[in-house]
């Protein structure tokens, strides 16, 4: 058999092996194969890396550097993840399964983030406080909150790792990531950039590994000020109660049950277009994926007839080809899970109009597919609309009028994105202020931006990423008061 490339962590600039010695297979989602062997990192890596970014933050180059010249570091990262974008979107490829064309557009935006936040590094100021106490003058300052752990989900590696790393560095912290141990390469490559970019050795390192080894000593490290993480919801939770502990801050991108609303006024072929995508796009395996799709009764048949219409037409085979159009499900264990689903909802009495199987066209070969899958007939109270499935499995729920279609869309325990298909200006401003979740999009879907605040409502996360205002998830403020009296008074007499 063919010996595997074997990947290793980067902690202060170097490339290390594991202190175990031991790896892990990385998989081929297309062919179901093993392509890569990944060091499995345990505490004692975690902690290597952590006590070398906690150096790197006190001391050395990186806290000497004005934000001004942070600003500049980021903005040559940012070129420089442009001139290797086709490289890293086909290295995530080879690990997600997701579509090129998808992956190729997802990193050429990537710089962006890099060059506002790169931009913002310099325009963060505190402020001269119009104190209430005479002979005193009082200010506050913004301060970067030291070594951030920062935990990643598989299905979008770099994008995820942008939208905490870019906010991260322009603060002036440094940084332990801990990729997905399903998507480890992509982060490997793009360190590389980082330190190509002049960014000093430390300041951004990688440790691969398992949630329950890596993950966790990370989490309980007590150097870390802070877990920025996009995983799963009982993941995310978990988290959150080990990090009180150590009081470390947190944010938390989680899961999603997102509703689309689609009423009888909008423009057909829009809506049906922005169902699919909102669903069967990276084959389901997104957080804002619209997996409940809210119809209004009246125009429900004429809608789910060329939604299945639509759906059919899907070419699923390479990821890597151009043509295709539905890839695989990027890990073993996720496309159990969905097949798991679809059972599921069978079994509960939804009508299956479409899929519910896992694939097995000729062009899915050997790799990890499942079916497009439509139920029709879903009550809002069953599993397969109440819980995250993560794949291209929709739920159609009819609804009557605009009170049941709010109601229907916030009886959910997440609230992350929803959409709204109507073409009446009263509804699109009405109905989004009704909506519990963190980002709602009317007659579009999926639109995200670095400078637009993305996060959860409830159990979908806590904090927002994007946007100015992310910049202050990672810092802290302090107070400074100056006395411009001279002498200090009798402590024994209060003022
Ligand atoms: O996620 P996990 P999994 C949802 C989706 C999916 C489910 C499970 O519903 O089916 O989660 O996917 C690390 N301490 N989402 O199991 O476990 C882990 O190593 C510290 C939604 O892959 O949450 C990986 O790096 N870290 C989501 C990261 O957490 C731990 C994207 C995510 O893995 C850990 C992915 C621990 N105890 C899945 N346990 C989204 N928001 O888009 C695991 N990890």
């Amino acid at each position: 058999m063919q010996k595997l490339e074997k990947l290793d962590f980067t902690i202060s600039g170097k490339t290390i092996p594991p202190a175990s010695g031991e790896y892990f297979e990385s998989y081929n989602p297309f062919s179901g194969k093993p392509w890569a062997m990944v060091g499995r990192g345990t505490a004692e890596d975690i902690n290597h890396a952590v006590q070398t970014a906690k150096k790197a933050f006190l001391e050395g180059d990186w806290p000497k550097l004005t934000p001004t010249e942070r600003g500049k570091l980021l903005r040559k990262l940012g070129d420089l993840v442009a001139e290797n974008s086709e490289r890293l979107a086909k290295l995530e490829v080879q690990e997600n399964g997701k579509l090129i064309a998808e992956m190729r557009m997802q990193i050429n935006y990537l710089p962006q983030w890099y060059y506002y936040f790169g931009g913002l590094a310099d325009k963060i100021e505190g402020s001269v406080l119009p104190i209430d106490k005479p002979e005193h003058f009082a200010y506050t300052l913004h301060e970067p909150l030291g070594v951030i752990g920062m935990i990643t989900a598989w299905n979008s590696p770099l994008l995820l790792l942008t939208w905490k790393l870019a906010p991260a560095l322009a603060a002036g912290n440094t940084t332990v990531i801990k990729p997905s141990e399903f998507t480890s390469a992509s982060s490997f490559e793009f360190v590389k950039l980082v330190h190509q970019a002049g960014f000093p050795p430390g300041v951004v390192n990688v440790v691969a590994g398992f949630g329950s080894e890596a993950g966790e000593a990370l989490v309980t490290h007590p150097d870390i000020a802070k877990i920025a993480f996009t995983g799963g919801s009982e993941t995310g939770i978990n988290i959150y109660q080990k990090a009180a502990r150590g009081l470390k801050r947190v944010s938390l991108e989680l899961g999603g049950k997102s509703p689309n609303i689609v009423f009888d006024d909008c423009n057909i072929e829009n809506a049906i277009n922005g169902a699919i995508s909102a669903i069967f796009a990276a084959t389901g395996q997104t957080c804002i994926a619209g997996s409940r799709l809210l119809l209004q009764r009246s125009i429900h048949d004429e809608f789910v007839e060329k939604l299945i219409k639509l759906a059919k037409s899907a070419r699923m085979g390479d990821p890597m080809s151009n043509d295709t159009q539905v890839g695989p499900v990027t890990t073993l264990p996720q496309m159990k899970k969905i097949i798991e689903y679809m059972e599921v909802g069978k079994n509960e009495g939804a009508d299956c109009l479409l899929g519910g199987v896992r694939a097995t066209r000729p062009e899915c070969g050997t790799g990890w597919f499942v079916e497009p899958t439509i139920f029709t007939g879903v009550n809002n109270q069953m599993k397969i609309a109440q819980e995250e499935i993560f794949g291209p499995v929709l739920s159609v729920i009819p609804f009557d009028d605009d009170d049941e279609a709010v109601e229907i869309a916030n009886d959910n325990a997440y609230g992350l994105g929803a959409g709204v298909w109507t073409g009446s200006v009263a509804r699109s401003i009405n109905i989004p202020r009704q909506i519990r979740s963190g980002t709602v999009w009317v007659n579009t879907y999926r639109a995200v931006s670095y400078m637009a605040p993305f996060g959860g409502y409830k159990k979908s996360g806590l904090g927002k990423e994007n946007g100015q205002n992310a910049i202050h998830e990672y810092l802290q403020s302090k107070t400074v008061w100056v006395s411009t009296g001279g002498a200090t008074q009798n402590p024994f007499i209060m003022r």
